[in-house]
C-alpha cells in the first residue's frame, strides 16, 4: 500500500567505545553517528547512517551524511508518495557516492514499511532463512601480540564462531603465525582495509600457509583489477569489502575472479534494496556471503541482524553483543548473543527493539528536522 514519508528527523549522537578499535587506516575511540528517523502514517521508522568519522573506509563522515541527508537525500523523499521502501533508492540514485547517507534514510523507511505491515523487518525484506544468526568478531590491531591472544580468547570462550583480526604491513605474516600456533584449529580471517600494493605479492603468498577462511579486502578500495591477479596468486579465498558499492560491480568481480566470498555492509551499498541484489546476484553465482559492520549502535545493528537472515549469508558475520562495543546500547534489549555464538532474530514489528529513548537524548548533540 502506498505511503507518505511526512518528515524527517537527524540525530547526531556520541558514543565512547569500550576499547579503542584500530585498523589499517586508524583507530576510532569515539563514534559519532547520524540517526535517521522518517515519519507518516503515524508511524517512526529509524536507520543508521554507518559512515566513520573521517573519510578513511570510505569517502564519506559524519558531517558529509548529514549534509547529504539533510540537503539532498531526505527532501526527495518527504511528501513524495511512495509505493514500497524499493522507492527510496531511486529517487536518491542520481547523489553520486555516499551510499551510507543515502542507505541510512533507506533502511529508515523500509522499517516504517515493515511496522506498517505488522512484520518484524527480517520477514518485510525476504529474510528469516535461519533464527539463529551465526556471529564473528572483528578485533582491531592491539598494542602487543599478548593483548591480541588474550582477546581471540576471551572471544571464543563467548562462543563467537569466527575470529577476524585486522592486518597491516607489520602486521601481519608473523602476528598471524603466532595466532595460529596458540589456536590452530579455529576459522581465522584478515583484514587489511586496503593497506597493500601488488608490489606486497609475496608477503600476502606467505599468508597462505596459515589456513585463512579469506583476506579481507588486501588492495585498494577502488581497484577490482589488481585483485583478480592477486586471487590468482593465492590460495587463500579474497573477500571484497570497500570495492563492492552495488549489485552491478559485486557481478563484475565475480564474472572476473576477483574474489570468491563477498562482505556485504548496508551502508556501502546504499540500504536493503541494494544489498539483496547483491545478495542474489553472488547467490546466483554460488559465491557466500557474510554481514559487515561498522561499529554500529543498536540500531544499525539490529538491522545487519535482520540482513543476515537472508539465505546466501551462511558465513558468519561481524555482527556481535552491543556490550563489545558500548556501556550502554540506544536500544532495549541490547543485542545479546547466545554462548553459541549466535543471535536470535526477533518478533516484534520492524527492527524488533525499542530505543532507549532517555539515553538517546542524552547523547544528543545535534538535532534537525526536514519537513
Ligand atoms: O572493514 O569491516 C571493516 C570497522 C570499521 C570500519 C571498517 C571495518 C570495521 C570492522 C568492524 O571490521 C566490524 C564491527 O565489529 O562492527
Ligand atoms: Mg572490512
Amino acid at each position: 500500500m502506498p505511503f507518505t514519508i511526512e518528515r524527517v528527523t537527524l540525530r547526531q549522537i556520541k558514543m565512547p567505545l569500550v576499547h579503542f578499535f584500530e585498523t589499517s587506516f586508524g583507530r576510532t575511540y569515539e563514534r559519532h553517528m547520524v540517526l535517521v528517523e522518517v515519519h507518516g502514517e503515524g508511524l517512526s521508522g529509524w536507520g543508521e547512517v554507518t559512515a566513520g568519522e573521517n573519510p578513511f573506509y570510505n569517502e564519506e563522515w559524519t558531517e558529509s551524511a548529514w549534509r547529504i541527508v539533510r540537503d539532498y537525500a531526505a527532501p526527495r523523499i518527504v511528501n513524495h508518495p511512495l509505493d514500497s521502501a524499493h522507492g527510496v533508492s531511486p529517487r536518491t540514485a542520481h547523489i553520486r557516492g555516499h551510499n551510507m547517507a543515502r542507505g541510512g534514510l533507506e533502511a529508515a523507511v523500509w522499517d516504517l514499511e515493515a511496522r506498517r505491515n505488522n512484520l518484524p523487518l527480517w520477514q518485510h525484506i525476504g529474510g528469516g532463512a535461519r533464527r539463529e544468526i551465526p556471529c564473528g568478531v572483528s578485533i582491531g590491531i592491539q598494542d602487543s601480540v599478548a593483548q591480541l591472544l588474550d582477546k581471540i580468547e576471551t572471544e571464543l570462550n563467548a562462543g563467537y564462531q569466527r575470529i577476524k583480526i585486522k592486518i597491516k604491513p607489520g602486521w601481519d605474516v608473523d602476528v598471524i603465525r603466532e595466532v595460529r600456533k596458540k589456536f590452530p584449529n579455529i576459522l581465522l580471517m584478515g583484514d587489511a582495509n586496503s593497506a597493500y600494493t601488488l608490489a606486497d605479492i609475496d608477503r600476502l603468498k606467505a599468508l597462505d600457509e596459515f589456513n585463512l577462511m579469506m583476506l579481507e579486502q588486501p588492495l585498494a578500495h577502488d581497484e577490482i583489477i589488481d585483485h583478480v591477479q592477486l586471487q590468482a596468486a593465492l590460495k587463500t579465498p579474497i573477500c571484497l569489502d570497500e570495492c563492492l558499492r552495488n549489485a552491478h560491480q559485486a557481478e563484475q568481480a565475480i564474472r572476473m575472479n576477483a574474489c570468491r566470498i563477498i562482505n556485504i555492509k548496508l551502508g556501502r551499498v546504499g540500504g536493503f534494496s541494494e544489498a539483496k541484489k547483491l545478495h542474489d546476484v553472488a547467490q546466483a553465482h554460488g559465491i557466500p556471503v557474510w554481514c559487515g559492520g561498522m561499529l554500529e549502535a543498536g540500531i544499525g545493528r539490529a538491522h545487519n541482524v535482520a540482513l543476515a537472515s537472508l539465505p546466501n549469508f551462511t558465513l558468519p558475520g561481524d555482527v556481535s553483543a552491543s556490550k563489545r562495543y558500548w556501556k550502554r546500547d540506544i536500544i532495549e534489549p541490547w543485542v545479546e548473543t547466545s554462548p553459541a555464538g549466535t543471535i536470535t532474530l526477533r518478533d516484534e514489528p520492524g527492527f524488533g527493539y525499542a530505543i532507549d529513548h532517555d539515553f538517546l537524548k542524552s547523547i544528543t548533540i545535534r538535532e534537525e528536522a526536514v519537513a
